[in-house]
């Protein structure tokens, strides 16, 4: 094998994983039926190893069907704890399905509905019971439902009211069972319900500290998410960074304008996507790569495999490509060169009246800033020459 080929082969240190709905994603559209026969998730958990993950994630009812009685739980559990161990998958991160079940129609955890909140508590918390089992630290909670088509149907602080009531009453739950998790809310605009109310990272990161253990909450962004919203997707992974809030990342991709697509990652927002490995990369974020995306509704189960395969080679081609960027001599000379000042200029740092008092007092010449140079055309041709592979 090349170097080249070994610095493209996904690695556990890498930290890739795929959900059960992911790979096992049957291409069924609201416009038509399935186009992939059903694969088990003991399944999965061999083909995600053959491939090369790292991590499998899922629901509670990815794995145990919603109606299944207390025996075949246990049978389902231990032939999937067998299959994870024997092909040496690890569950970072599991979740709830808020959102298939009819009873959700009006939501979960802010649905009008008493009985359908309680049950919404209940279906969570067994949840959690699941994954503590398979060993996962991270919950991700994604409120699909958690929305309207009208607002006729409720004022919108009283949904934001019951989710805090919901995430305090789980967070109780964590430390009561100790757990030991962490809760990832991620956020989406619209898509299953025409509005979502927390419809982006950045109100996720507002409502955070308002509950009783913010600590004990973050965000799971979704590349596809924020471009859905029109939004800067590193930005808001960048606050959340910045925040400590970052406790998991969902990795796709998606046309700007369309409707929910989850497409392989780095397929269609190049540059965005490498900006991104590379802000991952340079922070040194150690938390899970989940792909939550799939395969093109053409595909077969051997499309499925490349299509898990690109997203992770796309990654780390990224990667690769990011470190170039840092050790490019042009570059780290233009970058040096937009960040100088003239020397004697203040530096407001910590507020102090001296402080304050010197850079009040100080003349800035306007003329001279404007003459300094700012090679950003050159900055992101270089970056593209990078990508496209000619530098
Ligand atoms: C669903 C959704 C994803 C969420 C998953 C977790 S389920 O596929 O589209 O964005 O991350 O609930
Ligand atoms: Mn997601
Ligand atoms: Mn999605």
């Amino acid at each position: 094998m090349t170097r080249q080929g070994d610095l493209y082969e996904p690695k556990p240190e890498h930290k890739f994983s795929f959900g059960l709905w992911t790979v096992g994603n049957r291409g069924r559209d609201p416009f038509g039926d399935f186009v992939r026969s059903a694969i088990s998730p003991v399944e999965i958990v061999y083909m995600l190893a053959e491939v090369g993950a790292w991590g499998v994630n899922l629901h509670d009812n990815d794995l145990v069907p919603i109606d299944a009685t207390c025996a075949e739980r246990g049978g389902i559990i231990r032939n999937f704890k067998k299959a994870c161990k024997e092909s040496g998958l690890v569950v970072p991160m599991a979740t709830v399905s808020l959102f298939f079940h009819p009873v959700f129609r009006d939501g979960a955890f802010t649905a009008n509905d008493h009985e359908v909140r309680a049950y919404a508590l209940q279906k969570t918390m067994r949840a959690m019971d699941l994954g503590a089992e398979l060993g996962a630290k991270i919950f991700v909670l994604w409120g699909g439902r958690e929305g309207v088509e009208t607002d006729a149907c409720r004022r919108p602080d009283e949904a934001v009211k019951r989710l805090r009531q919901a995430v305090n009453y789980l967070c109780e739950y964590n430390i009561d069972k100790k757990y030991g998790y962490k809760f990832a809310l991620e956020a989406k605009p619209n898509e299953p319900r025409a509005d979502i109310y927390m419809a982006t990272i950045g109100h996720y990161l507002g409502f955070i500290p308002t509950l009783d253990h913010p600590d004990m909450v973050g965000v799971n962004p979704e590349f596809a998410h924020e471009q859905m919203a029109g939004l800067n997707f590193l930005h808001g992974v960048a606050q959340a960074w910045e925040a400590g809030k970052l406790f998991h990342i969902d990795l796709n991709d998606q046309m700007p304008g369309r409707y929910d697509q989850d497409l392989r990652f780095g397929s269609v927002s190049l540059k965005s996507a490498f900006w991104l490995v590379k802000f991952l990369e340079d922070v040194k974020y150690e938390g899970p790569r989940h792909f939550d995306a799939h395969a093109y509704r053409t595909e077969d189960y051997e499309g499925v495999k490349q299509f898990a395969r690109g997203c992770m080679r796309t990654y780390l081609v990224f990667r690769e490509k990011s470190r170039q960027w840092n050790a490019d001599k042009e570059i780290q000379a233009l970058l040096k060169e937009t960040s100088v000042s003239a020397n004697g200029t203040p530096k407001p740092g910590r507020y102090s009246r001296r402080q304050a008092a010197d850079l009040l007092a100080h003349h800035f010449d306007t003329d001279a800033i404007l003459k300094r140079k700012l090679p950003y055309e050159r900055l992101d041709q270089l970056t593209v020459d990078i990508l496209a592979g000619v530098r």
